[in-house]
């Protein structure tokens, strides 16, 4: 399945209603305004930090491409409290059915579950909640057109996925765990997904076998922080400064915009542009 360094699709899968629901088709997004605490956010390497300022308008910039996309969005206040808190993708899963409010798998991050929920009971009528003990980050979820794939990693463990994996079978979601690469933060972090069937990954995810059946779409050698891109409707976001796997994302899906947003800032505290945003479909 995997590509020989270029990719082997040609051309876009056909919209199914049922299902691209679940990997692309968004109504609507939360995100959180990001707090100047970001500064304290969590990273691997010592790096430098991030510029609030530099960082709020880059997440201004993302916020306005994602209502451009069709979602409408609700903005939540910055939280001092939770430097990582802008990164609202890992306190929660938003499906059609319903919200989880996950258990953050960083002891600093876990607050920010709590802070979310009654935004998620404003917006969904059926809300669940990891009660624990074990921990999901939203980063290692992805959702494709028909299965929840849970990245097992340091943050999401085997046990927090199989509390998941209850509440996702009870609303007939269909999920398998997989092992997140060592060295690797989240399972988005190497991996994205671009259509029902159709996901965007480092070459070792790619040879991990993970994403078999799926049509892929490799990242360019050098490039796999353009991994964690994201699909609203018909548009792909991803990171600026990659040209040669936007170029491949175009070939590949040349039905879709395929647009590139600055993600500087998220990058120096491991982040990048599906961290920014709850994205789910909700019928009018
Ligand atoms: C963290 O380490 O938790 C944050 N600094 C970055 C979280 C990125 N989130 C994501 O990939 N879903």
């Amino acid at each position: 399945m995997a590509s020989q360094g270029k990719p082997l699709m040609n051309k876009i899968m056909r919209n199914n209603p049922m299902t691209d629901t679940m990997s692309h088709r968004f109504t609507k997004a939360i995100v959180r305004s990001p707090a100047r605490s970001i500064t304290d956010g969590l990273r691997a390497g010592d790096g430098p930090d991030p510029d609030p300022d530099t960082f709020q308008a880059e997440f201004s910039a993302y916020v306005t491409a994602l209502e451009k996309a069709g979602v409408a969005v609700t903005r939540l206040p910055a939280l001092e409290a939770f430097p990582d808190s802008v990164f609202i993708e890992d306190p929660a899963l938003c499906l059609p059915k319903g919200a989880v409010v996950l258990r953050p798998g960083a002891e600093s991050r876990i607050g920010e579950a709590n802070e979310l929920e009654p935004a998620l009971r404003r917006q969904f009528a059926d809300v669940r909640k990891l009660a624990g003990p074990g921990f999901v980050d939203g980063g290692d979820i992805m959702v494709t057109g028909s299965e929840v794939i849970a990245g097992l990693s340091a943050r999401t463990n085997r046990t927090g996925y199989d509390e998941l994996a209850a509440i996702l079978k009870d609303w007939s979601y269909a999920s398998r765990c997989v092992e997140t690469p060592p060295g690797v933060l989240h399972l988005k972090t190497a991996s994205a997904i671009l259509g029902e069937d159709i996901v965007l990954c480092t070459l070792q995810m790619a040879q991990s076998g993970v994403f078999d059946g799926y049509r892929l779409i490799e990242t360019a050698p050098g490039e796999d922080a353009a991994a964690n891109a994201i699909r609203v409707n018909d548009t792909v976001f991803v990171s600026a400064g990659f040209p040669q796997t936007t170029a491949r994302i175009r070939e590949a899906l040349p039905d879709v915009s395929v647009v590139e947003l600055p993600t500087t800032q998220a990058a120096l505290v491991d982040g990048g542009l599906s961290c920014m945003s709850l994205r789910f479909f909700q019928p009018e």
